[in-house]
């Protein structure tokens, strides 16, 4: 079997694609980590992953198909094809493994047996969920959604899930509840992750809505990808898919999900609170401090990582569902 290798992107996302990766190798930000040249050193360690075979990143798609009602006819995108499987799955944002874009690989050490998500805090009916509950409590559907990363690149992605407004009735949070909180596995013993890591990073991996967000039609927990069990370095076993916001705001690896009174810190906004601000919605008039987000690289068809440049739009195309939640 050939090795395909298309480097392309890669070294794109290492030396031009204006990411969240540039913190590491500020002098303000490395302060307090050991050794001020790692962010250096790293980058050009992580560039031979690039050559790891097809086979073993088909190997890591191939997940169990998974059961679900309907592809939801309400959320066609139409003037975008789906991202071919393959590309998504190797072009992916995941710290606890790296911070690059290829870690793919590396995600493959993430320990998903026995998973359970716990959803706990300011609600009447606390439960938690193995994953065949989750599967067996809630209706699953397809939705394909467009998916903007605030580095400016997006795709369009066919999740398998139930709104999260579906978990909210059934765990019925009091009165006091305002946000909600979801935290990431991290176990610093299971999880390589890049030496700098060295506990100065606000781990575990942390996003927030509030609660009119979480109850908004759209704000979606994906079980599944292209029709299968969510791979590892797409978050398995269960992830955040909050559509109009970047994508940041969608934790993967969901452990726990707390409803709380207060904002609660979040990992991006803890570590660069003026480049990644709490809402984040995608918002092509409001630049990020160090690039424009008037358009965006659209990763669809291969063969090899190629983008179309593309307009951004507000709310990433999904105003007329959640415009109202912000007036
Ligand atoms: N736990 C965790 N969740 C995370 C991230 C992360 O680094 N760790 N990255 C976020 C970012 S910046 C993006 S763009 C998406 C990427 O999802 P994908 O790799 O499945 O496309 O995951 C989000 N969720
Ligand atoms: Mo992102």
């Amino acid at each position: 079997m050939v090795l395909i290798r298309t480097p392309k992107i890669w070294e794109l996302s290492e030396n031009e694609v204006t990411s969240e990766t540039v913190y590491f190798n500020r002098r303000s930000f490395l302060k307090g980590l050991v050794g001020a040249s790692i962010g250096a050193s790293f980058f050009a360690l992580t560039g031979c992953r690039a050559s790891s075979s097809q086979t073993a990143l088909e190997d890591s798609l191939k997940q169990p198909k998974i059961q679900f009602i309907t592809t939801n006819p309400d959320f066609a995108v139409v003037d975008r094809p789906i991202t071919e499987q393959d590309l998504a799955g190797r072009y992916n944002n995941f710290y606890e493994f790296g911070s690059t874009k290829n870690i793919w690989l590396k995600a493959q050490s993430l320990p998903t047996e026995n998973w359970k998500v716990e959803v706990t805090g300011l609600v009447n009916k606390p439960k938690t969920y193995d994953l065949d509950d989750l599967k067996k409590s809630f209706p699953l559907e397809e939705r394909i959604y467009r998916f903007r990363c605030v580095e400016a690149w997006s795709m369009v992605l066919p999740w398998v899930g139930f709104p999260m407004k579906e978990l909210i009735k059934a765990v019925e949070p009091t009165s006091q509840a305002k946000f909600i909180r979801f935290s990431s596995y991290y176990d610093s013993k299971t999880i390589p992750g890049p030496t700098f890591h060295l506990g100065a990073l606000p781990w575990p991996y942390q996003e927030s809505l509030t609660i009119d967000e979480m109850a908004n039609d759209l704000a979606f927990l994906a079980l599944g990808i292209y029709g299968h069990d969510l791979p590892k370095q797409h978050g398995a076993p269960i992830r955040a898919v909050i559509p109009w916001k970047y994508g940041f705001k969608g934790a993967k690896s969901i452990v726990k999900i707390e409803f709380v009174e207060q904002q609660p810190a979040t990992y991006w906004h803890t570590i660069v609170p003026n480049e990644y601000d709490f809402q984040a919605n995608v918002n092509p008039t409001k630049p990020h401090p160090r690039w424009s987000q008037a358009t965006e690289k659209f990763i669809g068809k291969g063969p090899g990582l190629s983008w179309e440049i593309k307009e951004t739009l507000p709310y990433n195309g999904y105003g007329k569902y959640v415009a109202s939640l912000y007036t």
